[in-house]
């Protein structure tokens, strides 16, 4: 597989669910999406592509109600939240699949295992390598993840850049309910987006925090900076605003004019 021509592209769950309203997917911005996906694919015919979204109001909401002080879900909690974020997996592999993308299901608690902060993940990956080289399109998500101990969360960005590090993908593009990054919190009126973030030269001055109540996995400052080691290998990162109509064509496409480029 060439992997020059391979793109991440991460669908946030604020994009594809609606936050305020447990379990309930947005039809809506996932056909839009679907559509703009095929759009770019019959424009750019060598592109290859792995999908991945968050969790939304489908994966948080469930496991928050499980998770105990050190990021475990136990057994009932692992397997509800996985139940959920299948449910909601199938919903986008099915638009993908009715607006012509070859669209394939790929549930990262059956084929990857935490080995612990220091040691990252373990995970099999030649189905998703095989997929690619036959023409479908492997959609992953976040998801819950067994270490030694028990069951975590692992989120969908962090998929994304370890996914990106193992297959050598150069663009690993995030499809967000924000514009990109920002020098402060934009909420404050007094935020200025970022065209493009070094990864090494994060700096207090920047405020990445982003306020969200129902997120169990955190918000930019953990996106960008477990992109470190992905990063320091060529790849580039692309954050940008997804429930704007054509953002996610254009972003496929290669436009890098709205959003941030995180770079190493
Ligand atoms: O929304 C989290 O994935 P994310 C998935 O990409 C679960 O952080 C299960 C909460």
């Amino acid at each position: 597989m060439d992997s020059d021509d391979l793109t991440i592209l991460k669908i946030g769950g604020s994009v594809i669910t609606d936050k305020s309203t447990p379990l309930k997917a947005n039809i809506k911005a996932i056909t839009r999406i679907a559509r703009e996906i095929r759009r770019a694919q019959q424009e750019r015919e060598e592109m290859r592509l792995i999908i991945i979204h968050g969790g939304g109001s489908f994966g948080h909401y469930v496991a928050r109600r499980y998770l105990d002080p050190e990021g475990y879900l136990g057994v009932k909690g692992c397997c509800e939240t996985a139940l959920w974020m299948q449910r909601l997996n199938s919903i986008i592999v099915e638009k993908l699949n009715l607006n012509g993308l070859w669209a394939l299901s790929f549930s990262p608690h059956s084929f990857m295992v935490a080995r612990g902060e220091e040691n990252g993940y373990g995970m099999y990956i030649d189905p998703i390598v095989r997929a690619i080289e036959h023409g479908a399109i492997p959609v992953l998500y976040g998801d819950v993840v067994a270490d030694d101990k028990g069951f975590r969360i692992v989120s969908g960005d962090i998929l994304a850049w370890e996914l990106s590090e193992l297959l050598g993908a150069r663009s690993v593009l995030f499809a967000t309910n924000v514009d990109g990054v920002f020098d402060r919190d934009p909420s404050s009126g007094h935020g200025t987006l970022l065209k493009e973030v070094g990864v090494r030269d994060l700096r207090g001055n920047i405020d990445l925090s982003k306020p969200n109540t129902i997120d169990v996995t955190g918000g930019m400052k953990i996106k960008i900076l477990s992109g470190f080691r992905a990063l320091s290998h060529g790849a580039v990162g692309f954050i940008f605003n997804g429930s704007i109509k054509d953002n996610v064509y254009r972003a496929l496409m290669g436009d890098r004019s709205f959003g941030t480029v995180i770079t190493y």
